[in-house]
């Protein structure tokens, strides 16, 4: 089995770029929290960016959602990532044929991969999807990755769904650096996937929609994931955002911490 290696230690031996540089950029900022910011208007997520943009390693966005949407966001989120150093994640979860989602990412009104360093897909279309991303995101060094499992009630992203995504992700790991997914997917010691979890809640156990959440602990410690995905958790209570990236960052990390003496030899 994959040993819990640190994350520093993963950095240098990754051979995508794209991975490495996360990586190394969690280590330095001793942070394995990304937060999903899904609000709908540009000044709200530009100052959420700002405020939790010091404890992330990741920003998630779901671009498309936000009303007055332009390509001045962007930028600014760009500067934000240069400032506080973290990378962005675009949650845009492709599900199509290639030559459809190639041109989602690059064209269209947002461009996602002129400014997203790290996006995702669903692999229910098959690999033709990530051939078709790949044609444009693996010149700019961008990193996808794959839905292998989801955090709500009921998803089919199950058992052989699972499998067959890993081997999958196997094939095309020049652009694949990981997946989303409930529990850590490697079985080898020579790859090494990243796995980004969402689903975490510290206060409660889901949002009536199908949310499911689960602890920085569970999710790290129990289950082996690398990133802890953080949404309203942070960003539902506006005068606490900073205060909520704080204390999951420090869950986290401290997991983290946990696993790797856990695992020591
Ligand atoms: O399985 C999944 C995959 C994703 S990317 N379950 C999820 O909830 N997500 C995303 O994580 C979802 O789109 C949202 O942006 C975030 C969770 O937000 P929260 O507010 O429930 O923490």
């Amino acid at each position: 089995m994959n040993t819990y290696k640190t994350y520093a230690e993963r950095g240098k031996n990754h051979p995508n770029a794209c991975a490495r540089s996360l990586f190394e950029l969690m280590e330095r900022k001793k942070s394995n929290l990304s937060v999903a910011v899904d609000v709908t208007s540009k000044r709200e997520l530009l100052s959420i960016a700002d405020a939790v943009g010091p404890y992330i390693c990741l920003l998630k966005t779901h671009i498309d959602i936000v009303e007055d949407f332009d390509m001045d966001l962007v930028q600014q989120l760009q500067e934000l990532s240069k400032k506080h150093d973290f990378l962005i994640f675009e949650d845009r979860k492709f599900a199509d044929i290639g030559n459809t989602v190639k041109h989602q990412y690059a064209n269209g009104v947002y461009k996602i991969a002129s400014w997203s360093h790290i996006t995702n897909a669903h692999t229910v279309p098959g690999d033709g999807i990530i051939k078709g991303l790949a044609e444009v995101g693996l010149p700019l060094g961008r990193g996808l990755l794959l839905l292998a499992e989801m955090s709500s009630k009921g998803s089919l992203a199950k058992g052989n769904y699972t499998t067959e995504s890993v081997e999958m992700a196997r094939h095309h790991k020049d652009f694949v650096i990981g997946f989303i997914a409930q529990h850590k997917m490697n079985s080898y010691d020579e790859e090494d996937f990243i796995v980004m979890s969402p689903g975490v809640g510290l206060d409660v156990k889901g949002d009536g929609l199908g949310q499911q959440y689960r602890t920085p602990h569970e999710v790290i410690v129990g289950s082996g994931g690398d990133i802890i995905i953080v949404g309203r958790g942070i960003y539902g209570n506006p005068d606490q955002v900073e205060e909520q990236a704080k204390r999951y960052r420090q869950a986290g990390w401290d997991a983290y911490l946990e696993r790797v003496r856990l695992h020591q030899h």
